[in-house]
């Protein structure tokens, strides 16, 4: 298993800060990051605004399950407290697993509850495909084809408009 798309979310605590540590810790296996952006509340409507990004990691030992692993890793460390009331409620950090690509470059399939792929809920996130877009324009959400097409396609044409870039927070710091 080699390629994975992780989206990044926050909308408690130092969110940019949460955001920056958890691309940190995919360093050693991190191709490109996207940019920020600052996007509505999906789901409940009564929390923050999120900052989104994602990123593209590479490892040519990861399976799917080690790539969960990390995710939530990487939650923890921002001290992410989860509420089974609240499932689509206020997070300092999420980490998702979008979709994985195996050696051969064919996309993971699974059904598995606990890590459904790819995403189950990918294809209508804005706030997924927007940043997901930056960093591989040509991509194709497997079994919904091309980004370009889902973003550019109603009701995500219209939501995307509320998904605003914050080039003032850059994910990675130049040097
Ligand atoms: N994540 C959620 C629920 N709602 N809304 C936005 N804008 N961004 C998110 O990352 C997000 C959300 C649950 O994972
Ligand atoms: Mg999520
Ligand atoms: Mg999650």
């Amino acid at each position: 298993m080699t390629r994975a798309v992780l989206s990044l979310g926050s909308n408690l605590g130092d969110r940019i800060g949460q955001l920056r540590a958890a691309v940190a810790s995919f360093d050693d296996v991190l191709l490109v990051a996207s940019g920020v952006y600052e996007t509505p509340p999906w789901g409940d409507a009564d929390q923050p605004a999120y900052l989104n990004a994602a990123i593209l990691v590479e490892d040519p030992r990861a399976t799917p399950r080690e790539w969960l692993e990390r995710a939530r890793a990487a939650e923890a460390a921002a001290g992410r407290l989860r509420d089974p009331a609240r499932r689509f409620g206020p997070r300092t950090l999420d980490v998702d697993v979008i979709v994985v690509w195996d050696a051969a470059g064919e996309p993971v399939l699974s059904d598995d509850p606990e890590l459904t792929l790819p995403h189950p809920r990918a294809s209508s996130r804005a706030f997924v495909l927007r940043p997901w877009i930056d960093i591989d324009p040509y991509g194709r959400l497997p079994g919904h084809g091309w980004l370009t097409d889902l973003l550019n396609a109603e009701p995500l044409a219209s939501e995307v408009r509320d998904v605003s870039p914050r080039p003032d927070l850059p994910l990675e710091s130049v040097s």
